[in-house]
């Protein structure tokens, strides 16, 4: 198979990188975190976008070493941003279902967080709905002891899955990211508007916080931060880019 060859070529070559897309506080429009966004660098094909090869990576296993390199990036980088801003600066990093069921993950996490001195609070993951299907003890276990670490789980895509409600409570999800499909067309769409307040009503009750993602205009923003949702992510402040454009955006501290 051609293209598994050509992912433990690049692993090998250290061609997959870390970009990062800023988050940004909606009431005050400072960024107060990213998301790690997996990139093939690629000598010959210049980037190749994760859509063509996570699911492949997610098939063959490799994702779990591909996993290992971005975490790792996340971590160093979220050293740099907390050290650059003083202040509290989480980066989220993707996991999917094969990275928490058959690598070592938890390990691998503490190993990345103690190599890089990076503290747990840096670090938030986000994980899809489809994870929460599988509904193994084993994966529970996981996310329990990663939320007791002090670091934050995000559901991404929410809303577009097929799982059902009642796992929010069952597994220790503190941050629902509104997917970009419904941000997207709220001001024109009614019901897409009552979804997304539908989503944030219901974070709140439950006492998680709200990203909206794909946020492109200021008029969508503005909307968004009047029904409470917290951060924002999204062309409007910063497209993903490599760590170092989005760490000297940031305010230095001294
Ligand atoms: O940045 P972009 O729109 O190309 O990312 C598309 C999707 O690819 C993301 O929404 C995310 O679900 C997935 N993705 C990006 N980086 C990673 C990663 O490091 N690990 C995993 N598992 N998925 C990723
Ligand atoms: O993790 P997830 O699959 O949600 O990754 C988000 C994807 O959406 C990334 O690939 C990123 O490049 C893309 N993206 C982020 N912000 C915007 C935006 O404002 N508009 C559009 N069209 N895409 C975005
Ligand atoms: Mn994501
Ligand atoms: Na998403």
């Amino acid at each position: 198979f051609r293209t598994e060859a050509m992912i433990n070529d690049a692993l090998q070559k250290d061609e997959f990188v870390a970009y990062y897309q800023a988050k940004v506080d909606l009431s005050s429009g400072e960024i107060i975190g990213a998301e790690a966004l997996c990139r093939w660098r690629n000598g010959d094909n210049g980037f190749i976008a994760p859509s063509t090869f996570i699911p492949i990576a997610e098939e063959t296993g490799q994702i779990v070493h591909i996993g290992e390199v971005i975490l790792r990036s996340a971590c160093t980088f979220a050293v740099e941003c907390n050290q650059r801003s003083g202040k509290q600066f989480v980066v989220a990093v993707n996991i999917s279902a094969r990275q928490l069921m058959y690598g070592n993950f938890l390990a691998t996490l503490l190993q990345s967080l103690q190599e890089t001195s990076c503290r747990p609070e840096w670090i938030s993951l986000e994980i899809t709905e489809s994870l929460l299907l599988t509904d193994s003890g084993m994966v529970i276990d996981t996310l329990n002891s990663i939320s007791a670490l002090g670091i934050e789980i995000a559901i991404d895509d929410f809303g577009t899955g097929y799982s059902a409600l009642s796992y929010l409570c069952r597994f220790p999800i503190s941050c629902l990211k509104i997917d970009q499909s419904f941000v997207r067309n709220m001001l024109e769409d009614p019901q897409q508007e009552v979804l997304i307040r539908t989503i944030i009503k219901m974070a709140q009750g439950l006492g998680m916080k709200t990203v909206a993602e794909g946020v492109e205009t200021k008029a969508i923003a503005r909307r968004l931060r009047q029904m409470g949702c917290e951060l924002g992510q999204g062309y409007l402040w910063h497209k993903p880019s490599d760590a170092d454009a989005l760490l000297h955006r940031l305010p230095s501290e001294s």
